[in-house]
């Protein structure tokens, strides 16, 4: 089977980033491993649409999709959205790279070349390991992650090395089944979907990244997000079937819907359930 990879970038506010991210993909050697890019809007209040119109009409030769969630369904939400996409789309992979620049694509490239993503359900970015690179973190959130990993760690019986990094890369045949419909629609989602993914005996990779803090807005409340990431690894210590049949959204969504802006197409609202 031929890789079709769709590149998702969750953009919140990134008018300032969303063109140096896009900007990532200009060289060939690395546009070249992707169908499309999907820069998934989720309700800014600023210019990051039109920003990355620009952006994507300035990238000749790479297919750019901008899109936009009907409202904000919090970045889990997101992932979810674009995950529908992606099924229903015909991609087998999907790369995530946030579109605030925290992140280089760059990093991804030679687990592609190797082939790790033939071999593996879920390739995941860390910030923590021996390789990555990390600029502008407090040494106390350096500290603070490494004790979540260690946690993590011991509640899967896994050596986990990042809880959620902003460059990861799923297949899309571990994403079919859309197990991670009831999970956290906020920022929860990504450590609940590397529990779900242990959940369900997934092959998980972690690879090296370099990850910076420059000009971008940390939007994690340490303290409340702390106590929410190991209530998670608590439930799933309590059980596995109970972890991933549990309801974590406050508020349900029927269908994580997103409406195409450019190219223009006409085609409208995409939905999904
Ligand atoms: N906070 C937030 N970010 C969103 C949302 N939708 C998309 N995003 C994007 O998701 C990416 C990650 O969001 P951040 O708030 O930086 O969260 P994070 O990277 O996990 O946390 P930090 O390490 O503090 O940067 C950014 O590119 C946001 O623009 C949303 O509803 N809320
Ligand atoms: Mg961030």
């Amino acid at each position: 089977m031929t890789d079709k990879i769709l590149v998702f970038i969750p953009v919140y506010n990134c008018e300032r980033q969303i063109g140096r991210v896009l900007e990532q993909f200009r060289s060939p050697e690395v546009s070249r491993w992707f169908s499309e890019i999907l820069v998934l809007d989720n309700g800014s209040k600023d210019k990051s649409i039109d920003v990355a119109t620009a952006a994507a009409q300035s990238l000749a030769g790479v297919s750019v999709k901008i899109a936009r969630n009907l409202q904000n369904y919090g970045l889990g939400g997101s992932h979810k959205s674009a995950f529908a996409y992606a099924i229903e789309n015909g991609f087998t992979h999907v790369a995530l790279l946030h579109g605030d620049d925290q992140g280089s694509i760059a990093d991804l490239i030679p687990e592609l070349k190797n082939g790790a993503h033939l071999a593996y359900d879920c390739l995941l970015g860390s910030r923590f390991m021996r390789g990555s690179r990390i600029t502008g973190y407090s040494p106390v959130r350096i500290a603070g992650n490494y004790v979540f990993n260690v946690a993590y760690s011991l509640a899967t019986l896994k050596i986990v090395k990042d809880l959620g990094s902003g460059l990861n890369f799923y297949s899309v045949d571990f994403l079919k089944s859309r197990f991670y419909t009831s999970f956290p629609d906020g920022l929860h989602f990504s450590c609940s979907l590397l529990l779900g993914a242990c959940a369900r005996i997934a092959k998980i990779r972690f690879f090296p990244i370099s990850w910076r803090e420059e000009d971008q807005v940390s939007n994690v409340k340490l303290f409340r997000q702390s106590f929410e990431t190991l209530g998670l690894a608590l439930r799933y210590m309590f059980g596995k079937k109970g972890f991933l049949a549990h309801e974590y959204r406050a508020k349900l969504v029927d269908r994580y819907e997103r409406e195409i802006l450019y190219p223009q197409t006409g085609a409208g609202t995409q939905t999904s359930p």
